[in-house]
């Protein structure tokens, strides 16, 4: 609850919210009418065992609002979860950009961010392999600035009258509505085949992108060439993008699966659990610029949304810092009722011709209609700018503010004219006047026509370890796939990426290796593998393996000293509840085998004790195994070494015996040691 908040959290947004907010502890039960209620577990009968009575006004409330307590899930981006924060500027963007949240250092913007994936049903779950959405209000002093991102810098299509298509070839096949959240189907790989501007954005998919550690690292991307335009009416293009504090990191897919069963919640755990705990995440915003005069100079179309900007061609500038610092109060009045669009612009900021920006321009409003059922969604807390907003629109369902007066029309001399427009000078929005002209067709332009290039970039970009996992995300995913025909459709697709691939996974499928010479681009781009992002140890998760009669000081002194640099120990022992060790040393285990598996955790402390406790020996044994085959971390002393070398891990890269912290956090540090993988 707000009056909770420590100060330095407030903000405009929290403050408007705090006028909605109602806490019903403590309270007398009343009807929605506010009438008290003397009985709330009987309705009213005729005698004691008679017929309930229509006249139960109370039962009927309570039920009838009961079943109108769902709302469409979302077409697409259904399962999400959203937190609060703020935006600060490092730098004044004034030279490309009017928006005043760009341009003044010393304001902090609220902002709420709704992280999603793409395809599931709102109670999938989390880990599964597909885009993730990464969608910003900013609720800034002109009024709220939506960025609706993804975490992937491109997109399946050019053209918005294909995103139906797209969706319902990925969606669940309609006959038996399998698979759920994920994409391994006829209909979808069908799409891909036929739809070959889907190339690059499938590499992206089928690689770790498609599977992160953590909403907390990963990367945003506006997707689309947007426009800056500042006071002087000089336009820049922009692509915007967020580089989060703690690096890019994936999961193994391995991990990916068994989380799915084991905490379909893992990524909203994961960040509800980190802003709790006050491991607030940071993205950096930043932006690559490119002047009008250069629309061309890129060799290819700046407006095709399968297009990215080279980082190494056109460097990002980081001008500023997300904080997300506050869980939601409800999850419903808030998460599932924000509405993100967009049209939500500020001035200073437009768009340009993509044609699947133009397209979205309209169906972020119009799904809000049966979403939110009705146009004043824009008057429910969560989507309210932070200033005032005035208008002539009036009524229709849900209408919450009562306008005063008579006067809804523009132009009016009754009110004397207002609400009235005003200029660019004084804040009001004018779109940048692009000089258009042509005939109206129904076409795709010439330069959308290369669909390759840049998947060939991405694939040359990868390391080995990740070229492995795209390899083998190929092959699950279209050993799915029971057409063979589709198969190998796919496979003579991706021969156009790079022959090494489509082979590879040409083989695992059961199809005939690919035709063709394969791709001559040689080209990479180092930005975008995340062996190149910044690696931290802060905030992992290590499960500290514990029995009574554990070395005290010793294991006292490296949890103490993990906390220190910034991670989250948790200790798993034969029960909930106290360790003992020696020298008097107690401390409180969490888990037992039951409640944590590996899979839930970044790296493993292995210590045990004295006890001699068949079950939880095998049970150790399984969790360090797994822990091992995802390539993570592994730190022992005590007993725990013994046990590393009956496993034969000593010695193997990521695996650091002894007290030394610095090795072990460093190790942590690396996430993944895939060095495992070729011996
Ligand atoms: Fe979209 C939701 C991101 C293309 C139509 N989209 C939605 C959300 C995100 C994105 C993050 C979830 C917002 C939330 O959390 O409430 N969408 C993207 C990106 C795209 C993209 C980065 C390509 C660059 N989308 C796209 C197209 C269309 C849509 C081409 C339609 C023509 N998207 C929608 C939608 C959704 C949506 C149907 C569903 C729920 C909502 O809008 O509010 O309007």
């Amino acid at each position: 609850m707000a009056d909770e908040l420590n100060d330095s959290r407030k903000n405009s947004k929290d403050e408007q919210l705090d006028s909605f907010r109602v806490d019903d502890k403590g309270k007398t039960l009343t009807t929605n009418q506010g009438l008290k209620v003397s009985e709330d577990e009987f309705s009213l009968k005729a005698g004691e065992r008679g017929p309930t009575l229509m006249e139960d006004f109370h039962f009927r409330e309570k039920i009838t609002h009961f079943d109108h307590e769902r709302i469409p899930e979302r077409v697409v981006h259904a399962r999400g979860f959203a937190v609060h924060g703020e935006f600060q500027l490092y730098k004044s963007m004034k030279k490309y950009t009017r928006a005043k949240f760009l341009q003044d250092t010393s304001k902090k913007t609220p902002v709420f961010v709704r992280f999603s994936t793409v395809n599931g049903a709102r109670g999938s779950a989390d880990t599964v392999r597909d885009a993730r959405g990464f969608a910003t209000k900013f609720y800034t002093e002109e009024g709220n600035y939506d960025l609706v991102a993804n975490n992937i810098p491109v997109f399946f299509i050019q053209d918005a009258i294909k995103f139906p298509d797209v969706v319902h070839a990925f969606k669940p096949e309609p006959d038996n509505d399998i698979p759920q959240a994920s994409t391994a189907h006829d209909t979808f790989w069908d799409f891909v085949a036929n739809n070959q501007e889907s190339a690059h954005m499938i590499m992206w998919i089928m690689s770790d992108r498609a599977i992160p550690r953590s909403f907390r690292m990963m990367e945003g991307f506006g997707v689309h060439t947007f426009r800056l335009v500042n006071d002087h009416g000089k336009a820049h293009f922009v692509k915007f993008h967020w580089k989060p504090a703690l690096g890019t990191h994936s999961l193994v897919w391995d991990e990916a699966h068994k989380l799915a069963g084991i905490d379909p919640d893992f990524h909203r755990n994961d960040l509800w659990g980190a802003i709790e705990k006050g491991f607030f995440p940071e993205y950096e915003l930043g932006v690559q610029i490119l002047a009008e005069e250069d629309e061309f100079s890129l060799g290819f179309d700046i407006l095709d949304a399968t297009k990215l900007w080279p980082e190494e061609d056109i460097p990002v500038t980081i001008i500023g810092k997300m904080t997300l610092n506050r869980n939601v109060d409800n999850f419903f009045a808030e998460t599932e009722q924000v509405a993100f669009h967009l049209g939500n612009v500020v001035p200073g900021i437009d768009f340009t011709n993509d044609p699947l920006l133009q397209g979205r321009l309209f169906s972020y409003l119009d799904t809000q209609l049966i979403r939110l059922g009705g146009p004043n969604f824009h008057e429910i807390p969560i989507n309210r700018p932070v200033v005032p907003f005035h208008n002539n629109q009036r009524e229709g369902y849900h209408r919450q503010t009562i306008n005063l007066g008579k006067v809804s029309y523009h132009r009016n001399s009754l009110a004397g004219d207002t609400p009235a427009p005003v200029s660019e000078g004084e804040g009001g929005y004018a779109s940048y006047q692009e000089k258009v002209e042509g005939r109206k067709i129904r076409a795709r332009s010439e330069s959308f026509a290369d669909h390759f290039s840049q998947a060939t970039l991405f694939w040359n970009s990868m390391s080995l370890p990740e070229k492995m996992h795209i390899i083998e995300a190929f092959s699950f995913e279209l050993g799915k796939v029971k057409s063979e025909s589709v198969k190998q459709q796919v496979v003579d697709m991706f021969a156009n990426v790079s022959l090494e691939l489509a082979t590879a996974f040409a083989v695992n499928v059961g199809a005939n290796p690919p035709k063709g010479d394969g791709s001559t681009i040689t080209k990479s781009s180092p930005a975008l593998s995340q062996e190149n992002t910044p690696k931290t140890a802060k905030t992992r998760k290590v499960a500290v393996i514990l029995t009574d009669g554990f070395n005290g000081p010793e294991v006292k002194y490296v949890l103490d000293s993990l906390m220190t640099e910034g991670l989250m120990p948790e200790i798993i022992s034969e029960n909930i509840g106290t360790v003992q060790g020696t020298n008097g040393v107690k401390l409180r285990a969490k888990h037992t085998f039951l409640t944590a598996k590996s899979v839930l955790f970044d790296a493993v402390y292995m210590v045990r004790g004295s006890v001699k406790n068949k079950k939880f020996n095998k049970d150790a044994a399984y969790f360090i195994d797994e822990a091992f085959s995802h390539y993570k971390p592994i730190g022992a002393t005590g007993v725990g070494i013994k046990w590393l070398e009956i496993n034969d891990f000593k010695g193997k890269p990521g695996v650091i015996v002894g007290t030394d912290i610095g090795e072990f956090v460093e190790a942590i540090a690396a996430h993944r040691f895939w060095e495992r993988m070729l011996v």
